[in-house]
């Protein structure tokens, strides 16, 4: 069973290499897969799916017509507004924010990452309130041109914010990434978010439900660009790879 694992391909109309990449990944290297996890931040912001755009129409039609894989969606805190009525034109599973995946003998815990980064208070204050569901019902009310304008202030204050905010603070805290793989007893992390790709290796046992102990190990997926870097996984085999948007892969 092979399995794929993507994230932060923010996708816009300002960069349409990056969706021609995207296509070009789903009909070339999407074919060979069973199962494709999309890890969040698909898109660079989501203000609905009542806004019909071009290029969520093009991605939801490209995404429907893979047959064979198995399509899985984690939102994430750009397309945390993502809905049902998308996932179903795009032929999408919508899963929690913290999901399980099996991998033959371990099990990986999967998430966008934003959950991670503990120290940044604020950013996790900012997200329970975003989180809240009358408020978004109060943002989805709203004209869509109103929601555009919200969104793109939104989107300059987190720049702003972010340019002046120590990494340390940006990182994923690792009390909180080795808390959650021994609650969800996964000794494999994959996440995306940070836009720094990595192998981890931690010096943790975790048990897993066939009463195995495995070395804690979290990978995390890169943005996209012109290179970018996906999971890829072949029952527990897994491994992180380089990619090309003009579709060259390497290891
Ligand atoms: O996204 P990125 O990489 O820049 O930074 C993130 C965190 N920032 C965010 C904010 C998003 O970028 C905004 C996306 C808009 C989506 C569509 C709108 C839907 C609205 C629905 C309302 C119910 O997630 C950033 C983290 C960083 O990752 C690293 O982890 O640090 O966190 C912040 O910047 C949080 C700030 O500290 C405070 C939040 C800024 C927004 C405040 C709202 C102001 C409203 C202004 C309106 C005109
Ligand atoms: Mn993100």
């Amino acid at each position: 069973m092979r399995r794929i694992f993507i994230g932060d391909l923010h996708l816009q109309d300002s960069r349409p290499d990056i969706t021609e990449g995207f296509i070009r990944f789903i009909r070339e290297e999407c074919l060979r897969c069973d199962e494709l996890y999309i890890l969040g931040d698909l898109f660079e912001a989501w203000i609905g799916d009542d806004e019909r755009a071009d290029l969520s129409e093009r991605v939801a039609w490209e995404l429907q017509r893979l047959r064979r894989p198995g399509k899985f969606f984690i939102r994430g805190n750009r397309d945390f507004l993502i809905g049902k009525e998308y996932c179903d034109l795009a032929g999408l599973t919508l899963l929690p924010d913290i999901s399980e995946v099996r991998l033959g003998r371990s099990s990986a815990v999967i998430l966008h990452g934003d959950l991670l980064c503990t120290a940044d208070r604020k950013y996790q204050k900012y997200r329970r309130t975003v989180s809240n569901p009358f408020l978004q019902r109060c943002f989805l009310a709203l004209p869509l041109s109103i929601r555009k304008r919200i969104a793109a202030g939104m989107r300059r204050k987190s720049r702003s914010e972010n340019s002046v905010k120590p990494l340390e603070l940006m990182e994923v805290s690792d009390s909180e990434v080795l808390r959650i793989m021994t609650a969800r007893q996964c000794s494999v992390m994959i996440h995306g978010h940070t836009h720094r790709p990595l192998i981890r290796d931690y010096n943790t046992e975790i048990f897993q439900a066939n009463s195995l102990y495995l070395p804690a190990r979290r990978y995390v997926v890169g943005a996209w660009d012109k290179e970018f870097k996906y999971v890829r996984a072949d029952g527990d085999e897994v491994k992180l790879i380089t990619a090309r948007l003009d579709g060259r892969y390497s290891l």
